[in-house]
C-alpha cells in the first residue's frame, strides 16, 4: 500500500546561490518547512526583497516497499517560484510556477543501503515566461508548503499527471432526488488483472454506494439514492475512495471528497445553487501573514477561513493563483462558493514560451483542484488589459478557456478585468462569466460611480452575467478624523466607503459575485502608501489578524445571519468638538445606544445607525444594545485629537492639487488639447515619456498628486505602470481631480520636445 512521509522536518538551507551540494552541509541553517525567505523582507517597507536562487538539502532513507521494488515520489506542495530538484546528484524534476504540487518519480535514483541527499533550488528571481511577472503582491520565495515523499507499489494510482491525484469524481444529482457518481480512477503500471473497488461513504463514515471496474477501463457511474447536497449552509461531503486489487490483495489506495450540487449563473437571476438565486457576496483572499510570509500552517488556513465565515461571506476569491489544498479542503467543509484562478495577471507577455507557462499552471489547477465542490470558477487572468489589447491577448484567452472548458466542462470560466476595459470589448465573449475590478472613490472616481457604472454595463449587455471581483480602499487603524475623505487612508472612510458598496451590492442580486479586495491586509513589497510601506492596506482585517476593522462590521451586519451589532470609532478614542458622530453597525431593526449608563437615544434602521452624541470631559463609557447583541467602547473627550490621526503626506497631497495650477503658468485650459509632432504629449506611454527626465518629471509630480502612487521606472510598480498613458490614469483618478487637470499636464508636456 501507499506510504505517504512527511519530509517537512530537518532541512539545512543556505541563502546564497551556492551551486549543487554532494554532501549534506551540516554548516547551514537549519529550517523546518513550511519555509520562505521573505518573511520579513516580503513586507517590511525597505523596498526590495530579496528575490534569488537558493538551496534547501536533506537526507532521507530509503523506505522498504514490501511488494517488490515499487515507486517513490517526491512531491512538493509548492515552490517559490521555480524550482529544481535533485536526488543523490542527478536532475530530476524542474518547475515553474510558484504555487501548484509537483512531483519527481526518484525510483532509480535511490540508494538502498546508506542515506539520499534530496537537494532541491528554489528561485524568486524574475523570469520573463513565468507568471507571475508584475503584480501587486510579493513573489515569495520557498519552499513554503511542506514536501512529502510519496511509495507506492509498482501498481498504483496515478502520480505523474500534473500533480492530481488520480481520481476525478464528478457527482451529478438526479431528478429522483439521488444523484450519480461519474468517477474515473488513473491507475499506472497495472495489468488486465487488476480492478478498482470503488466506494463511497456518507459523512457518517456509512458505506452509501460500491462499484467496480477492470484498471484499464476503469471509469464508473455510481448511484448514491437519497443524496445530501452540497450547499452554502450545509456543506454536505461524501468520501470516494478507490482502491487498486489484485487477487485479494489490495496494491494501493486514494480518497477524495465531493458534493453534490449544482450551479448556473443568469444575467438577470445572478447565481443559482441547488436552484435557488443566491447572490454570491464575500472577499478575496492571498496567502499570507505579518512576518511569515506566505508559509503558513493548516491552522493558519483554517483560521482564516474561520474569520471569513464570521464575517457571513458566502464567496472567497483565492487570488491571484493557487492555493494551498487545506484552504480549499476548509472552503469544502466551510460551505464557500470558490472562485480559483491562475497569476495570469497585469503584464501580457507575447512570448509563446509564457503562454506555455500559462497552460501549464491552467492545467495543474484544474488537474489537481477538480475534486472540490467548493470551486465553480476558474478564472483565467486578471486586469490583463493594464497594456493594452492585441489579437494575440485575446487568442491566448480563447485558448486559456478553451482548454479550461475541455479539462472541467462543469465548471464555469471567469475573468476580471481592469476598470479601463472598455464596456465594449472581444474580451467580454470569451469566458462563461465576466467580472470587473473597480476601484471608483478610491484611485479615482466617487464612490456612488459604482453604482451608476454597474447598471449602464448591465443595461448595455443584457445577455452578459457580471460580477464585481475587486472593490475596496485602503484603511489604517492609525488614522482618524470626523470628516473622512477619499485617499485619507482612515479608518473611517474605508468604512463609509464599504457602507456605501454594501448597499449598492445588496440592491443588485443580478450581479452573481462580488468579492472585496481584501479580507486581510497583504505582503506588497514595492508599495508605499498611507505612510505603511511594503503592504496593501485595503483589508478588513489586519494582516496580523489581530485588529477587525470598522469596514469588517458592516459586511458582517450585511451577510451574517448571527445578531450583531457594532460600535465603530473604538481606536478614534480621543475627541475634540462639542458633539461627535457614533456610527453603529446592526443587523438588528432596532439599537439603542447609552452614554456613561443613561439612555442617550434609541433609532430603528437598517444595517447603519448615526447618533450624534455630546461627550462628557474626560472618560465617557458607549453601550449599544441591538436586541440581544451588544457592544462597548470608551472614548475621551480631548481639546485637540491627536496628531498622529492624520498622515502629513494627506494634506501635503491636498495642498499639492490645490496648488498645481500656479505652478503650471498662464495656460489657456479651455483650449482643445493639442499633440504638436515632436514634443510629448498625455497619450503617449509612461516607458516613452521615461526617456525624457523632463517630461518624466512632469507625468511624475502629476500621478503622484493623481494617485498617491511614485512614478520611478525599473521599482515598485513600474512593470505594471509603464504601459499605461497619463491620459489613461487621469481617466481613472477621474472627478476627484480639479478640472483642466489633464490639460494642464498635456499643455506642460507639448512644451517639451522629443530628443
Ligand atoms: C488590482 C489588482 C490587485 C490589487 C489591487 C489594488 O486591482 O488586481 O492585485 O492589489 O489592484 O489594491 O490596487
Amino acid at each position: 500500500m501507499r506510504q505517504v512521509i512527511n519530509l517537512n522536518q530537518g532541512w539545512k538551507f543556505k541563502k546564497q546561490n551556492v551551486g549543487l551540494v554532494e554532501r549534506y552541509p551540516k554548516d547551514w541553517q537549519d529550517v523546518t518547512l513550511p519555509h520562505t525567505w521573505n518573511a520579513v523582507d516580503g513586507m517590511d517597507g525597505k523596498g526590495d526583497y530579496d528575490r534569488g536562487s537558493y538551496w534547501y538539502v536533506r537526507e532521507f532513507e530509503t523506505p522498504k516497499q514490501p511488494l517488490g521494488k515499487g515507486r517513490a515520489y517526491v512531491e512538493i506542495l509548492a515552490a517559490g517560484q521555480q524550482a529544481s530538484v535533485y536526488i543523490n546528484g542527478e536532475k530530476v524534476a524542474c518547475h515553474e510556477g510558484g504555487y501548484s504540487i509537483f512531483r519527481a518519480d526518484v525510483t532509480e535514483h535511490l540508494n538502498n543501503n546508506h542515506k539520499n541527499l534530496l537537494v532541491i533550488n528554489c528561485s524568486n528571481e524574475y523570469k520573463e515566461s513565468v507568471y507571475p511577472q508584475s503584480a501587486d503582491f510579493t513573489f515569495y520565495g520557498g519552499l513554503y508548503r511542506g514536501v512529502n515523499l510519496i511509495c507506492v507499489p509498482d501498481a498504483h494510482f496515478d502520480l505523474d499527471y500534473y500533480g492530481g491525484s488520480g481520481l476525478m469524481v464528478t457527482p451529478k444529482p438526479c431528478g429522483c432526488g439521488g444523484a450519480d457518481f461519474h468517477i474515473k480512477a488513473y491507475a499506472a503500471g497495472a495489468d488486465e488483472n487488476f480492478t478498482v473497488l470503488y466506494s463511497i461513504e456518507d459523512m457518517q463514515g456509512k458505506e452509501v454506494a460500491y462499484g467496480c471496474r477492470p484498471a484499464d477501463d476503469s471509469a464508473i457511474v455510481l448511484h448514491v439514492p437519497e443524496a445530501e447536497l452540497w450547499d452554502i449552509n450545509h456543506p454536505y461531503l461524501y468520501t470516494v475512495t478507490a482502491i487498486l486489487q489484485r487477487r485479494n490483495e489490495s496494491y494501493d489506495q486514494v480518497s477524495v471528497r465531493a458534493g453534490v450540487r449544482s450551479f448556473s449563473c443568469d444575467p438577470e437571476q445572478g447565481f443559482i445553487i441547488n436552484g435557488r438565486e443566491t447572490p454570491l457576496r464575500g472577499v478575496s483572499r492571498h496567502q499570507d501573514l505579518l512576518y511569515q510570509g506566505n508559509a503558513l500552517t493548516k491552522e493558519d488556513h483554517y483560521r482564516d477561513a474561520k474569520l471569513i465565515k464570521e464575517l457571513g461571506a458566502n464567496t472567497i476569491r483565492l487570488a491571484h493563483y493557487q492555493h494551498a489544498q487545506e484552504f480549499y479542503d476548509a472552503c469544502d467543509e466551510m460551505g464557500f462558493v470558490v472562485w480559483a484562478e491562475i497569476p495570469f495577471i497585469s503584464v501580457f507577455n507575447q512570448d509563446p514560451q509564457a503562454h506555455q507557462n500559462c497552460i501549464s499552471q491552467l492545467k495543474e489547477l484544474i488537474i489537481q483542484n477538480y475534486n472540490h465542490p467548493s470551486i465553480c470558477f476558474w478564472g483565467i487572468s486578471n486586469e490583463i488589459l493594464i497594456g493594452g489589447i492585441s489579437e494575440q491577448l485575446v487568442e491566448n484567452h480563447r485558448e486559456l478557456n478553451r482548454l479550461a472548458k475541455r479539462l472541467d466542462p462543469t465548471r464555469l470560466t471567469a475573468i476580471a478585468h481592469v476598470t479601463m476595459t472598455p464596456m465594449e470589448s472581444p474580451m467580454h465573449h470569451i469566458t462563461d462569466v465576466i467580472s470587473y475590478n473597480h476601484y471608483f472613490g478610491w484611485y479615482g472616481g466617487k464612490m456612488e460611480d459604482n453604482g451608476q457604472w454597474l447598471d449602464k454595463f448591465h443595461e448595455l449587455h443584457p445577455s452578459l452575467c457580471l460580477g464585481v471581483s475587486e472593490y475596496g480602499c485602503e484603511g489604517i487603524i492609525t488614522y482618524h478624523g470626523p470628516e473622512p475623505a477619499c485617499k485619507d487612508y482612515s479608518e473611517e472612510y474605508q468604512a463609509l466607503y464599504h457602507e456605501h458598496m454594501a448597499k449598492v451590492l445588496e440592491e443588485r442580486p443580478w450581479i452573481w459575485s462580488s468579492h472585496v479586495w481584501n479580507m486581510f491586509d497583504f505582503g506588497c513589497a514595492a508599495r508605499k502608501e498611507g505612510g505603511v510601506a511594503g503592504r496593501n492596506n485595503k483589508g478588513l482585517v489586519t494582516m496580523d489578524r489581530k485588529t477587525k476593522k470598522d469596514s469588517y462590521y458592516i459586511y458582517q451586519a450585511y451577510w451574517s445571519k448571527k445578531p450583531m451589532v457594532h460600535l465603530c470609532g473604538k481606536r478614534y478614542a480621543q475627541r475634540a468638538g462639542d458633539t461627535t458622530k457614533i456610527r453603529v453597525y446592526s443587523n438588528q431593526p432596532k439599537v439603542s445606544l447609552y452614554l456613561n449608563g443613561k439612555l442617550a437615544e434609541e433609532k430603528e434602521g437598517n444595517k447603519v445607525f448615526v447618533f450624534t452624541v455630546a461627550l462628557e470631559d474626560g472618560r465617557n463609557h458607549l453601550l449599544a444594545v441591538a436586541g440581544e447583541a451588544k457592544d462597548v467602547m470608551s472614548l475621551e473627550k480631548v481639546k485637540k485629537e491627536p496628531e498622529i490621526y492624520v498622515l502629513p503626506e494627506v494634506n501635503q497631497r491636498r495642498e499639492g492639487v490645490a496648488n498645481w495650477f500656479t505652478t503650471v503658468g498662464h495656460l489657456d485650459l479651455e483650449a482643445p488639447m493639442e499633440f504638436p509632432k515632436g514634443r510629448w504629449n498625455v497619450r503617449c506611454t509612461m516607458e516613452e515619456l521615461a526617456t525624457s527626465p523632463k517630461a518624466l518629471a512632469v507625468v511624475s509630480k502629476a500621478v503622484k498628486l493623481a494617485t498617491n502612487f511614485e512614478l520611478k521606472p525599473g521599482a515598485g510598480m513600474w512593470d505594471m505602470i509603464k504601459k499605461m498613458t497619463p491620459e489613461g490614469m487621469m481617466d481613472l483618478a477621474g472627478e476627484t481631480l480639479p478640472e483642466g487637470f489633464l490639460e494642464s499636464i498635456n499643455a506642460k508636456l507639448t512644451q517639451i520636445d522629443k530628443e
